[in-house]
């Protein structure tokens, strides 16, 4: 059997290392992400059991999206509630799948949010796609006692922690708490989170692009004209390549580890779609955390940075154009209608 070489460092020791970086901190955080490390064990579990388990398929609910929720959605989500609602150091929380805000349990109360997708992409899970976790955590910005809707309306450059579990080949997590971006895979044979991607920086240039192309009947003008450019060999450039999973984490985390632009604009079709598909507070703003702290960029298609956005609803949607910052600033050339 190879020699699994697991470089020593557990997800554990770089909190604590993390931590360090921060003279005021008081372990709050790094226990908060220690508890969410262990909802992401106990999800890759049975998201790598679901084959054989009866959790599969279509819980028979639909969510405050109007989206069917998934029996996985389901046990992802009451799993990190669980461990949230009593880990000590969350106010309130906010999820994909409630319409409202979730308390902590009385006198469990901390002094931080945590926004989060529980299981993004869970339409996948049945065809065995990639799937994951997207989680964002604020400071309160209330006193005390239990958390209001303002502490999680917060904007995402004030975020603490950012970060995904994507359930795929292997298990990741991918975070970042204002220091640099670092990724971990587990190794289920010890059920620990070993550092595989440490300094995770994201190409500057890059070979894919990724968006949904059957809604390119209804794109705006200037979207139609990047992805075509994109596609092009205009001045002697070596075409992109589409990689489209329909899984945000999956396509958001192989743009970071190979460079790539995800696109998911507005367009003249969505009137329920207005601000795009996407959520601002637990997809766009994490996810802009992350690909800001490797070196890229996050941007909506009228060129605001994602996290200079002040939320004004918990399932707020934005159009978001993320990746490598090359193609996010040539993409923003030509949403101005400028062309190279
Ligand atoms: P479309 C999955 O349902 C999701 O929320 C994201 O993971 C993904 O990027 C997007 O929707 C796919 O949307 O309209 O292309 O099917």
């Amino acid at each position: 059997m190879a020699l699994v070489k697991r470089k020593g460092i557990t997800i554990s020791r770089q909190l604590l290392d993390d931590q360090k970086l921060h003279p005021e901190a008081t372990g709050a955080l790094t226990a908060l992400l220690s508890d969410l490390v262990v909802a992401g064990k106990i999800i890759s579990a049975e998201v790598n059991m679901a084959g054989l388990a009866d959790i599969l398929g279509q819980s028979g609910r639909t969510n405050i999206q109007g989206e069917n929720v998934q029996k996985l959605d389901v046990f992802a989500n009451q799993t990190i509630k669980r461990r949230m609602e009593q880990c000590g150091h969350i106010c309130v929380m906010a999820s994909e799948e409630e319409d409202d805000p979730i308390p902590s349990l009385p006198g469990y109360e901390g002094n931080y949010t945590i926004a989060f997708d529980p299981l993004d992409g869970s339409t996948n899970i049945d065809v065995n796609v990639s799937v994951g976790t997207i989680f964002s955590i604020h400071r309160r910005a209330s006193s005390g006692g239990p958390g209001t809707v303002a502490d999680l309306l917060q904007k995402g450059s004030s975020q603490v922690a950012a970060g995904y579990i994507i359930y795929g080949s292997s298990t990741m997590i991918v975070y970042t708490t204002g220091s640099g971006v670092h990724g971990f895979t587990l190794d289920p044979s010890v059920g620990e989170f070993f550092l595989s991607h440490p300094h995770m920086r994201i190409p500057d240039a890059s070979l894919y692009y990724s968006v949904n192309e059957a809604y390119a009947p209804y794109w705006f003008d200037d979207t139609r004209d990047f992805v075509n450019y994109l596609k092009s060999d205009a001045n002697g450039r070596k075409p992109y390549s589409a990689r489209y999973i329909g899984s945000l984490v999956s396509d958001f985390h192989r743009n970071l580890v190979k460079g790539g632009i995800f696109l998911y604009p507005r367009d003249k079709k969505s009137s329920d779609k207005t601000e795009g598909k996407l959520r601002l507070l637990y997809e766009a703003a994490p996810l802009a955390m992350v690909v800001e702290q490797a070196g890229g960029r996050a941007v909506t298609d009228d060129g605001r940075r994602i996290l200079d956005i002040e939320p004004t609803g918990l399932h707020q949607r934005v159009p978001l154009i993320i990746g490598s910052q090359h193609d996010v600033d040539l993409a923003e050339l030509f949403l101005r209608g400028g062309r190279p």
